[in-house]
């Protein structure tokens, strides 16, 4: 008798079994407990919790409401969750009060030096408003913002920068992460506030949903050395926006529009590709703040400024908007010596230090993610 005949080989002989995608229903009670142990070591994958590949078993032991839990879950899928009744009314109303003092080409005249040289940067963007306008600040240190990025990151969120709109920015596509990034990555986001109702006509944010799961890309790929002569527009930056727009076109990604009500906010992954539409009412005014976010722990540079591959890093010096303090750069908590180099761009290297890197308040947010071992 003839012998059974192998079949074609199936992809799986050559690759194993499929990687498995961690579906929430599909953990065991086990599987979560031996997870979440390797989870309690201080030097376990350091990653923002939401963006893990141990996410489904950090939210399954989470101890968090079924809201919260529910935005966890969109934040991870798509990069971004949309928030309304975060703010409290009055405070929206008084700082879009604030506006006309704020665009009124005359008011850097009577502020401090370094509040009007940020101003002036730019006439389409009031940079660091907060300096000068506590409404700003207000909006930047909101409790319940700052409540929401720590659950999501697994740490304490940093309030670093605020710019103001009047006018919709109609910028092209692009990831906060070549401006912002961090060591470890993916600890950056940014947090935009309607402060009038954001319309297809005024240039409301468009966004790509999903696409912060795109890898990061890294600019020593697209021949991007951090030149000197660095500007926002054309040289390398444009090399960066003609690689976003073949990733948009390659990948097949469908651009939404944020066509929200006053007072609404989204919270952005630092790899989310988001920009500017256009505005279609010729002058309407889209008045919105930005405040963009590090986290607590990290290095702090901009990639566009850096030769990261080459460990050439332009650090940024950050100041925690809630304390006013600058912050120091660490790894994960491991104090560095930081030797610049010329041109303003700094090599770091660790000290050794035989430290638990990990500070109280990370075991304070494992403990509240149910990762302590209390
Ligand atoms: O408000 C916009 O249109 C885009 C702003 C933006 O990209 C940013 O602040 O990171
Ligand atoms: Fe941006």
């Amino acid at each position: 008798m003839e012998g059974k005949r192998p079949g074609p080989p199936s992809p799986s002989d050559y690759y194993g079994k499929p990687a498995a995608t961690g579906q929430l229903e599909t953990l065991r009670e086990s599987d979560v407990a031996a997870i979440t142990g390797y989870l309690t070591d201080p030097h376990a994958l350091n990653v923002p919790s939401v963006e893990s590949v141990f996410f489904e078993s950090i939210l399954k032991s989470a101890h968090l409401s079924d809201e919260m839990r529910q935005l966890a879950r969109d934040y991870h899928d798509n990069g971004f969750v949309v928030l309304d009744n975060i703010f409290e009314p009055e405070l929206i109303d008084s700082l879009a009060g604030r506006y006309e003092w704020m665009f009124d080409p005359t008011t850097t005249d009577t502020l401090p030096p370094h509040a009007a040289e940020l101003f002036d940067q730019d006439p389409m963007r009031r940079l660091d408003a907060w300096h000068v306008c506590d409404e700003v600040h207000k909006l930047a240190c909101h409790p319940r913002i700052l409540e929401i990025l720590e659950l999501l990151y697994g740490r304490r969120s940093i309030p670093f920068q605020t710019l103001n709109f009047l006018y919709g920015t109609e910028q092209p596509a692009h990831s906060d992460a070549i401006h912002f990034s961090s060591i470890p990555s993916g600890f950056m986001c940014g947090v935009w506030v309607a402060l009038e109702d954001s319309t297809l006509e005024n240039g409301a944010l468009g966004y790509y949903p999903g696409s912060h799961k795109l890898p990061e890309v890294q600019l020593a790929q697209l021949g991007i050395w951090g030149q000197q002569g660095y500007t926002a527009h054309g040289g390398d930056y444009g090399r960066f926006e003609n690689y976003v727009r073949a990733l948009v076109k390659a990948r097949g990604l469908e651009e939404k529009r944020l066509e929200v009500p006053k007072g609404s906010a989204l919270i952005w992954s630092s790899n989310l590709l988001h920009g500017g539409t256009a505005i279609s009412r010729p002058g309407a005014t889209r008045m919105s703040q930005v405040t963009h976010y590090y986290f607590e722990g990290c290095t702090y540079y901009a990639p566009i400024l850096s030769n990261a591959a080459l460990g050439e890093l332009r650090l940024k010096e950050i100041r925690d908007l809630r304390t006013g303090k600058s912050v120091p750069h660490t790894l994960n908590g491991e104090a560095l010596t930081i030797t610049p180099l010329e041109d303003g761009r700094s090599r770091i290297s660790r000290k050794g230090s035989k430290a638990n890197p990990l500070s109280r308040t990370f075991e304070t947010f494992k403990k509240r993610l149910g990762l302590g071992k209390s």
